[in-house]
């Protein structure tokens, strides 16, 4: 058990990133009864291993040694929003603190390292030519694919108008999936499961907090309602909702990209999302810990300190606001930041990249007759 403690440790310390947190967090593992302890501790962006108990500990993770284990076979798709992963953890203390620390375990794939490389070689060529993000009214299955095969984020609109929460509101959905199980809840003494009726409650009483799910799945009892257009279901990861409280110029969601092309359906509420093509990559002070979506030292993209990041002043950013009944492509390794302009409501989902593959333009399936 040592070992895997130890393996966690220096995953961690080979990707350490600039933060204003510090702490100890003690991560125990249990085999049977049998328990063996770590305490990590960061401080001035430095992290420090020891076996032996401080006197006080900030955050205290409790798992399995088969959880921590998986999750170290895993580390090209571990995600600490994960129900499952949740579930097989307790977590008594500063969230955030342990929250930094597992994330700087995630690396990415050989495949995603290598698309990454195409795609940024791609907008190489047109980096340029974009000015805006395009409006498509009702568009073909085929001008879909050719767009998203171009790397180029658009608009759909007339694409969702049969979804029945358009426009509507937290109190519609309130009523019909209060109840609705949206996640677990992580903190000791608060067991079980947050509910919709409970998050919307949330944002209904927030005095200018944000207040939002972050990309959590979206409960398998709304998936039905909420099917994105064109493609079959299973041709996406599962979706995910991106609901909450109105956010002004703090993003509701940080500057990141996604490692597969992803498609976002507005239901209600406006989002300003501002889009930063993949070459601007080096401007934007990426994190080396990622895996399924990379994040940036810089979160919020309005009023970056200069002084602070430099190159940012070289980048060219897209800004659009989707609005209701708006659905959003944004080709994988496209940054984007994102502000509720409104109380806001979307889905989303990613394209899985067998899927893509089938899909993409040029691979269509030939079928013999003899
Ligand atoms: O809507 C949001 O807050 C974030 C959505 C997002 O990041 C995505 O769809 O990839
Ligand atoms: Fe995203």
């Amino acid at each position: 058990m040592q070992d895997l403690l130890k393996k966690l440790f220096s995953l961690m310390q080979d990707a350490i990133c600039q933060t204003d947190l510090s702490g100890i967090c003690e991560v125990t593992l249990d085999d049977n009864g049998d328990r063996v302890s770590a305490f990590i501790e960061l401080e001035n962006n430095e992290l420090k291993f020891s076996e032996e108990a401080p006197q006080k500990t900030d955050v205290v993770v409790k798992m399995k040694q088969e959880t921590l284990a998986r999750v170290l076979d895993n580390l090209d798709h571990f995600d600490l929003r994960d129900p499952n992963f949740l579930m097989q953890v307790s977590v008594e203390g500063n969230l955030d603190l342990a929250g930094y620390l597992f994330n700087l375990i995630k690396r990415p794939s050989e495949k995603v390292d290598e698309l990454i490389r195409e795609t940024e070689a791609k907008c190489q060529d047109y980096k340029d030519s974009v000015t805006e993000i395009k409006r498509i009214h009702k568009p073909s299955k085929e001008e879909v694919l050719n767009l998203i095969d171009e790397s180029m984020p658009f608009v759909m609109t007339g694409v969702l108008d049969d979804w029945e929460f358009l426009s509507s509101s937290m109190e519609e959905i309130k009523k019909k999936y209060g109840d609705t199980r949206l996640r677990p809840v992580l903190e000791k003494g608060k067991e079980g499961f947050e509910t919709m009726g409970d998050f919307i409650e949330k944002v209904e009483n927030t005095s200018g907090d944000i207040v939002y799910t972050g990309g959590c799945d979206l409960p398998p009892a709304m998936w039905s309602k909420f099917r994105l257009p064109f493609f079959s279901p299973e041709t996406f990861t599962t979706p995910q909702i991106w609901m909450g409280a109105k956010s002004g110029d703090t993003p509701c969601t940080a500057l990141h990209r996604d490692c597969c092309n992803g498609m976002l359906a507005n239901i209600f509420g406006r989002k300003k999302m501002i889009l930063f093509s993949p070459e601007q990559t080096e401007y934007l002070y990426a994190l080396k810990a990622f895996n399924t979506f990379q994040t940036c030292e810089i979160k919020n993209v309005i009023g970056v300190n200069t002084e602070e990041f430099p190159s940012f002043a070289k980048t060219r950013a897209l800004e659009v606001i989707v609005g209701p009944g708006e659905l959003l492509v944004i080709p994988a390794f496209w940054w984007h930041c994102v502000y509720a302009v409104d109380n806001v409501f979307s889905i989303s989902a990613g394209m899985q990249w067998d899927a893509w593959e089938e899909l993409k333009p040029g691979n269509e399936t030939v079928s013999l007759t003899i």
